[in-house]
């Protein structure tokens, strides 16, 4: 796209530096930690060490003696508000904390209450539980058993572990399509589960003032208006009306999806704060997050694709167990129980198709966030490119010809899949070719045949993805019943300057930065002279926050028309001021110039100047807009991932050589804030498919629930990542912008397995689920006797 404003305006397409680094980079960022009130008490939290059990007994006494410790809350304590479970997104229910039952380790028990940190925790150490345990369903396969415990008996006609059935697409047809294919490969395929931990844990200082009767929570939200609303709605009986709630989501360390749902300890901390009129702060530390948290992933996939002989794709066939632990606490969009994951026929041009997708409960934590993918879609990506490449192999066609061949056509867009959607622009051969271009495919491929000659094993691995994201049309989009359009709310001051406000949040990806360039280059004012605020529900235009990389699409959107709303009156103005009549005036970013004499002009300053010291009589002063925008599509942002990697023979080692990352997420609004947006979602998209697990034992007991087990990576094990873009604009948003936020974590885990399986494929290897650790390989190794 050609820049229309220069450095100094910093309108779309410039690098100009984030604004929010300064503050960033100095340690003065505002995180709900950095919140301290007068008199403020802390709260810690009382968690259960087994997976399943009655509780019999909660014996406060010894940790009420600790000296500053105020109070226990219990379950009984909530109870007598009829606020110890709550509603979940999904319309389940989930525990606040327990009354009869813990139904997972490391679930909340009780929380002390005290004027320290220290003696909050010193007062969770000496409170005494008794429990009974229970038999503990660990696997959702075994749940689904008849006989097996029934975990929802709080649920009074819940007979087994069950807890939706979902399905999409043309049974018949797919099953047509399957008994007439020359070829059809079938895979089980497990996508663990995972956890985003972001860097900042979460948290909130909750402050009820009893005389103003007012509730203000600094809280770790992505979605702080949707939060104040599901507050009145579940606390409404106790007193507690939406006008007297105040959210304030201030700086973020991290969401990754992890941010969205309302964690039982906001709930305590509120609850703490409402009774004893006193600010409470509560903030997870690092192993409450990893194991209570809301979990992303775990779906138990199996899947069938086919083909003709000659490698056309023509059906797939999805059935999926969902494991949500012991509640569907999933932040989906209410009318999709999985998401998005129907948008499993990925960038292929498939005739039929069909899913299917079962929830089932277990003894862990509930959940089913995202992980930095809109709604499901990185297991969609997954499986199908997985798939693909399965297919690609089986019938040794090249993967990336199997990928060309198979591609739905730039010509075909917009292009209705075979489960629905309608994808709104892309030109997925264009990515794949220039990332084949710029990792030299061709030169590759001839090293790897020398290489396995010698008894080497190398591998390469594609990923073309398609992402769906931008949620969305509020036709079919809500949580809770709230429609998820955004908003952007401006005013330019008298001296050309501007604040504007948004719905949604930052968390790191650089709002204070990209949204003020939007608005520089729709009205010319520089980036630097626009103040962009977010996150206090006080001040902020409603919106449903930040996740599924919806804001560029939906709120950079109203921030477009907003501005544009601005620049119409801006023009009345100028008219004004120019004595001539609005239509003869030419617009370019900044400035008014009278069409067939550019001396005469008026800049936006001095019509915002104007706005308020000498507007025409008639019109109401000042220069200010806001938009709601619903948008009539979501957008489809795609890239080609080639990875190339070499396996250890002695330990099965996987090393990532070079990794090329071509993105299409149309207009571009800063080239390096989203460059870094795909080098950190590289790195989050490698974690999963290298390192990343959290499992369970038996019964119940969390393995990975600390950083000893749950492996980040580190610059170690990072390679460098080699990315580049292709610009295939949006045709229906404002700026032709596609989000861009998860793109790299959704594609590149099946680059990697597709190369790791690439280099083992000649010795039967089919398939390995990830994370890929050098274990499971060396086994494989060893059973087709490679290694000893
Ligand atoms: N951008 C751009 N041009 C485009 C698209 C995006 O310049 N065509 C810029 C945007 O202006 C914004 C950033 O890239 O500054 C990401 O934009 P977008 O794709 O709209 O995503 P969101 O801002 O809605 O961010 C959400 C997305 C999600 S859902 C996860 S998860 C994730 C991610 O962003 N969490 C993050 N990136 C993260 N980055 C950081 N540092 N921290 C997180 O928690
Ligand atoms: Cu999808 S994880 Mo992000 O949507 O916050």
């Amino acid at each position: 796209m050609a820049l229309r404003t220069t450095p100094e305006v910093g309108g779309m397409g410039h690098s100009i530096k984030r604004k929010e680094d300064p503050r960033f980079i100095r340690g003065r960022g505002t995180y709900v930690d950095d919140v301290v009130l007068p008199g403020m008490l802390y709260l810690d939290i009382v968690r259960s060490p087994f997976a399943h059990a009655k509780i019999l007994k909660i014996d406060t006494a010894k940790a009420l003696a600790v000296p500053g410790v105020l109070a226990v809350i219990t379950g009984q304590d909530l109870a007598k508000y009829n606020l110890h479970w709550m509603p979940t997104l999904m319309s389940d229910t989930q525990m606040v904390l327990p009354v009869e039952k813990v139904m997972y380790q490391a679930q909340e028990v009780a929380g002390v209450l005290a004027t320290s940190r220290y003696a909050a925790a010193d007062g969770v150490a000496a409170v005494e539980v008794e429990y009974e345990p229970l038999p503990v369903v660990v696997d959702p396969k075994k749940a689904l058993l008849p006989g097996a415990p029934v975990l929802r008996t709080d649920k009074k006609d819940k007979k087994d572990n069950h807890i939706w059935h979902w399905e999409w697409g043309d049974r018949a047809a797919t099953d047509r399509a399957m008994a007439a294919a020359d070829v059809v490969v079938k895979e089980d395929i497990y996508i663990p589960r995972i956890h985003v931990a972001s860097i900042e844990t979460c948290g909130c200082v909750a402050h009820f003032d009893k005389v103003m009767d007012q509730l203000t929570v600094w809280m770790t939200t992505q979605a702080p208006h949707a939060i104040r609303t599901v507050f009145a709605l579940v606390a409404g009986h106790v007193g507690l009306a939406e006008h007297k709630i105040r959210i304030i989501s201030p700086d973020i360390g991290g969401g990754f999806g992890g941010k969205v749902p309302v964690y039982p300890g906001y709930v305590i901390a509120v609850a703490a704060s409402v009774l004893t009129g006193k600010p409470v702060k509560w903030i997870e530390d690092r192993m409450e997050n990893l194991q209570a948290d809301s979990f992303a992933r775990d779906y138990h996939i199996t899947a069938e694709l086919a083909a003709t002989k000659d490698g056309t794709l023509t059906a797939l066939r999805i059935k999926t167990l969902a494991d949500h632990g012991y509640a569907d606490a999933a932040a989906n969009p209410s009318k999709f129980p999985a998401g998005l994951f129907h948008v499993c026929t990925g960038s292929y041009d498939l005739k039929a198709a069909h899913v299917e997708v079962d929830g089932v409960y277990t003894n862990k934590p509930p959940g089913g966030i995202a992980y930095r993918c809109s709604f499901r879609v990185t297991e969609a990506v997954h499986t199908i490119e997985r798939m693909t490449d399965i297919m690609a192999h089986q019938l040794g066609i090249d993967p990336a010809d199997f990928r060309m061949k198979n591609f739905i056509k730039p010509e075909q867009f917009p292009y209705k899949s075979a489960l629905g959607w309608e994808y709104d622009s892309g030109n997925y051969a264009g990515a794949l070719k220039l990332a084949m271009d710029k990792i030299g495919y061709a030169d590759l491929r001839r090293e790897q045949a020398e290489k396995r000659k010698r008894g080497e094993l190398m591998g390469i691995g594609i990923s073309s993805f398609t992402e769906i994201v931008g949620a969305g049309p509020s036709k079919h989009f809500d949580i809770l019943g709230l429609k998820m359009f955004d908003s952007c709310e401006i005013r330019v001051h008298p001296t050309g300057k501007a604040i504007a406000r948004f719905g949604t949040k930052s968390q790191g990806q650089g709002h204070e930065t990209t949204y003020a360039q939007i608005l520089a280059e729709e009205l010319g004012i520089p980036a630097k002279d626009i103040q962009v605020e977010e996150g206090d529900t006080d001040t902020a235009p409603y919106g449903l926050g930040t996740y599924a990389s919806r804001s560029t699409p939906v709120a950079g959107a109203a921030a477009a028309m907003a501005a544009r709303k601005i620049q119409d009156k801006a023009r009345k103005i100028a008219a004004y001021l120019l004595e001539v009549a609005p239509e003869d005036l030419v617009w370019e970013p900044g400035k008014f110039s009278v069409k067939g004499s550019p001396d005469r002009s008026k800049t936006i300053q001095d019509v915002a100047f104007a706005a308020y010291t000498n507007h025409p009589q008639g019109m109401e002063a000042g220069l200010e807009a806001v938009s709601y925008y619903d948008p009539p599509n979501l957008t489809y942002p795609f890239g080609s991932y080639i990875c190339v990697v070499d396996v250890d023979k002695g330990t099965g080692e996987v090393k990532v050589r070079r990794f090329v990352a071509i993105d299409d997420c149309g207009n571009i609004i800063n080239p390096m804030i989203v460059q870094g947006q795909v080098h950190g979602g590289l790195t989050m998209g490698l974690a999963p498919a290298l390192l990343e697990e959290i499992s369970y034992d038996e019964i119940g007991n969390i393995q990975g629930g600390s950083f000893i087990d749950y492996l980040l990576p580190t610059a170690v094990e990072t390679p460098k990542w080699e990315t580049g873009h292709t610009v295939t604009p949006s045709p229906h948003h404002p700026l032709g912008a596609k989000g861009v936020g998860e793109s790299a974590t959704v594609g590149a885990p099946a680059a990697i397995a597709n190369a790791v399986v690439d280099a083992l494929w000649h010795l039967g290897v089919r398939h390995i689920d990830i994370p890929i650790t050098p274990p499971k390989v060396w086994r494989l190794l060893r059973d087709k006797g490679v290694t000893e």
